[in-house]
């Protein structure tokens, strides 16, 4: 069955009728776009049926990528694109007098994730299925996914992300795979022949129900899974004898309680510790996930002593990692393997990606509240350390404390990174940098006592959405230059470094910003009721809000701009607009002062007529991926300007090259590799080096006050957070002043605030010469190639999994 203008036509046409019995002119965008969405899933539906039939048949070795993240976004345009089938549909709806651009804008963002972590496994899941690893997503069906933020007054304000409210078009619900999940209860071993048996009672029993997605491949007729899996109470929606007893209320509770597992994502926030829903969270879901995979396994009638060979499971990060002690009480309790069979198995499985170095954000468990929810996980992670600890003991001479050290339960706690790196075969790092601290410093005495575990994996982002589907033009424009092989190959983007010089070709690329960023001034100006300047520079700084990813030192750098401009209105500079998308943890005080002072500062600089438009500032509500995807195509600048050491790598900082902004960046996470893959001359670099800032923690020989003693820009504009200069209380930015000044300034914004001015200033000046800037800018796009997830899951698969890739088509073909 081929997928011609017709067909779309036809079973469109069909599905209106069949979802909504009305004429096609009484229905809105929306139920266009569930019924051209039902049409493409049903298609897809055919697709996920002949390739599991084949991974069943081939017996091929499969990853299940663990996350509690899964940034996924919109998907019917990734669906359309990948299927190959974009241009036909938009064909077959014009026909019928619909504009499908309109009709993808109806759907909305899959949110279930807070930012770099969830995105990243959306892009790895787009990645193996495009390049034909067997690989699938577990994760959590929350019914709420990260809220959506309103501005009012300058202050962000939350609001439920309740993106199921109407169905979700994409999703299969699988009750006859449910399984159940037992949390709570006791634990007793007993005797029997000679061997200890754990039995498990009192327990209270959860129903998770997957619900599935498809990750569809790019035109190679592969279609994965990502498997969310949702708590339900098993049969007892209502307590009946409350029921009868006319206490509604306490009937529904119950189920309500049930429920919660599942029902919201929990925002990013490091400092909130030893939360027992998060916990219910990771190991409901673990241990479903890891239930459905033995279960069919055992479908292929293999021995589980080979379970190594044919799965691997890959934890991001330690959200998923009681992983390592469920599958371990699998195989032990339910299988009756021996201890060290199944760590053997266990361990050559399991696979995991730190994505952190800040200690605030290591994963830790009080012992006694895991020990009363997970009892016999509590008791197999014990033995798990106490055979670890001995190890560390023989291997030290007895080095009591190293031991201490390095103990997985400590100081009543679990430490989940020192369970995730015992119970795997590999422990990754993100970027060149990030692995490198973890080996010699936060994970030191794991790297001296596994050297061979540790290894680095860049991050990447598909090239698919974040270059095809979100910027048509400047694909349109690379394929007119060097063809489409780079879409299967995107080291191929190389080719357009022989056009970098070429004038005429330059014009080309400066007009597709130019389209792509009145495309944006045109959303701003609908949204906001703000004009941007499409002429300005684009400066965009998009990302979550954090201390350490410094939007501070970006609103400092703007407020000096800004007074520079008051003292002399003639000042010479190209006009900006400097626009941010930031969500702050809606517990995370400080971030979201931050945000009302992009926003207090924006007031003042947009109201003041004497600058003559010069400066703009934009703060754009709800960054999600659907904005990042308007937004990226149209940046001039990207703000990569996290403190040295402290952004583990970072993806926006490819997004944004990958469609030709230039980077302005400090040597942190991959800003290091993105400079070196341009060369240093087509990338803006500033600041304390990584090293320089882990040797002012250690000698403590940081004041930030001598900087503000010593810096008339820095004295000026810190005086202006606190004498009403921005039009608001002298008390609203106490907190961000007592953080620069009285707590001495933790990511040494001060420390760089000079080298960051300067760096802008060399900005404006390389933009004023078109050439040179249109040259840097197809310089970037050209060497981003390295940066396609497709590139990392390739290394993932041969390095880590050992999965090789398949090749379907020729497969299909085979069997025909
Ligand atoms: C932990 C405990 C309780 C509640 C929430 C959390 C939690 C949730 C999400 C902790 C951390 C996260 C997300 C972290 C994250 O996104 N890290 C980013 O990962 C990217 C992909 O590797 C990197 O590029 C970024 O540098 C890193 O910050």
């Amino acid at each position: 069955m081929s997928l011609n203008k017709e067909y779309i036509k036809k079973n469109f046409k069909q599905k209106l009728t069949s979802m909504f019995a009305e004429d096609i002119n009484e229905l809105n965008k929306y139920q266009y776009f569930e019924a051209l969405s039902s049409v493409i899933k049903d298609y897809i539906s055919k697709c996920v049926k002949n390739t599991n039939k084949y991974y069943l048949k081939s017996k091929q070795k499969q990853v299940y990528y663990f996350s509690m993240e899964f940034l996924i976004g919109r998907l019917l345009e990734s669906n359309l694109i990948n299927l190959g089938i974009r241009d036909i549909c938009k064909d077959a709806l014009s026909e019928l007098g619909i504009n499908l651009d309109e009709v993808l804008q109806a759907e909305s963002d899959a949110g279930l994730g807070n930012g770099g972590l969830g995105r990243l496994a959306a892009c790895f899941l787009d990645s193996m299925a495009s390049i034909g690893i067997p690989g699938h997503g577990c994760g959590i069906r929350y019914k709420y996914g990260l809220f959506e933020q309103k501005i009012k007054n300058g202050y962000q304000v939350e609001v439920p992300d309740n993106w199921l409210k109407n169905g979700y078009v994409w999703e299969t619900r699988k009750s006859e795979k449910s399984v159940i999940v037992k949390f709570g209860g006791d634990v007793q071993l007993i005797n029997e022949n000679g061997k200890l048996k754990a039995i498990h009672q009192n327990y209270e029993p959860i129903l998770a129900v997957p619900y599935d997605i498809p990750v569809v491949g790019y035109k190679n007729n592969i279609v994965n899974n990502l498997r969310l899996w949702s708590a339900e109470t098993i049969d007892k929606d209502f307590d009946f004898s409350s029921f009868s007893n006319g206490d509604y209320l306490k009937a529904v509770e119950y189920k309500y309680s049930v429920e919660s597992i599942t029902q919201v994502l929990y925002p990013d926030d490091s400092t909130e510790k030893g939360k027992l829903l998060r916990l219910k969270q990771e190991y409901f879901f673990v241990s479903a996930g890891l239930q459905s995979i033995i279960r069919r396994y055992e479908k292929m009638k293999l021995s589980l002593d080979s379970l190594d060979k044919y799965i691997a499971i890959h934890i991001n990060d330690t959200h998923p990692s009681v992983a390592i002690a469920e599958l371990m009480r699998i195989l032990i309790d339910e299988k009756s393997m021996s201890w060290d069979e199944a760590w053997r198995i266990t361990t050559n499985i399991t696979a995991y990606t730190n994505h952190t170095i800040l200690t605030e954000a290591l994963e830790k468990w009080p012992v006694d509240m895991f020990k009363k929810l997970l009892p016999r996980i509590y008791m197999i992670i014990e033995e798990i350390n106490r055979r670890f600890c001995a190890k560390v003991f023989d291997k030290f001479n007895g080095d009591l404390n190293k031991v201490n050290k390095m103990s997985i339960i400590s100081n009543n706690n679990i430490n989940m990174a020192y369970l995730s790196i015992v119970g795997s075969h590999s422990v990754n790092g993100v970027a060149k940098l990030h692995t490198r601290i973890l080996k010699k410093q936060e994970l030191k005495d794991f790297f001296e006592f596994y050297p061979d575990k540790f290894n680095n994996k860049t991050n990447g982002i598909t090239h698919r959405r974040w270059l095809i589907q979100s910027n048509p033009k400047l694909t349109d424009l690379i394929n007119e230059l060097i063809g489409e092989k780079w879409i299967k190959h995107p080291l191929e983007l190389k080719n357009l470094e022989g056009f970098s010089n070429d004038k005429s070709i330059q014009d080309k690329f400066q007009h597709v910003k130019y389209q792509n960023k009145i495309n944006l001034s045109n959303f701003i100006k609908q949204k906001y009721n703000i004009d941007v300047d499409p002429d300005s520079i684009f400066d965009v700084q998009a990302k979550r809000l954090h201390a350490y990813k410094r939007q501070v030192l970006n609103i400092l750098n703007i407020l000096d701009l800004y007074n520079r401009l008051i003292e002399n209105p003639n000042l010479d500079i190209i006009p900006r607009t400097f626009i941010f998308g930031a969500k702050a943890s809606p517990g995370y005080f400080l971030a979201k002062q931050i945000i009302k002072l992009i926003n207090s500062a924006a007031d003042k600089i947009n109201n003041d007529r004497s600058i003559k438009d010069k400066i703009k500032v934009v703060f754009l509500e709800n960054y999600d991926v659907s904005l990042a995807q308007k937004l990226i195509p149209a940046a001039d600048i990207s703000e990569q300007i996290s403190t040295a050491s402290k952004e583990a790598s970072g993806t926006g900082n490819m997004k944004f090259m990958m469609n030709g902004a230039i980077t302005i960046a400090t040597l942190d996470g991959a800003n290091i590799e993105i400079k070196d893959a341009v060369g240093n001359d087509n990338i803006i670099i500033f600041g304390l080096t990584a090293n320089e800032v882990i040797d002012l923690y250690k000698n403590k020989n940081y004041h930030s006050r001598d900087i503000f003693n010593s810096d008339q820009r820095v004295n000026k504009i810190l005086t202006q957070l606190t004498n009403g200069f921005l039009g608001v209380s002298n008390y609203e930015f106490n907190s961000i002043y007592d953080n620069l000044l009285f707590n001495n300034d933790e990511y040494f914004v001060l420390k760089d605030f000079a080298p960051y001015v300067e760096a802008q200033n060399r900005i404006n000046n390389l933009y004023r010469d078109k050439n040179k800037w249109n040259k840097m800018s197809i310089l970037n796009i050209a060497n981003s190639g390295v940066f396609s997830s497709d590139n990392t899951i390739t290394k993932y698969a041969n390095e880590i999994w050992h999965i090789n890739k398949i090749d379907f088509n020729n497969k299909l073909l085979e069997e025909n």
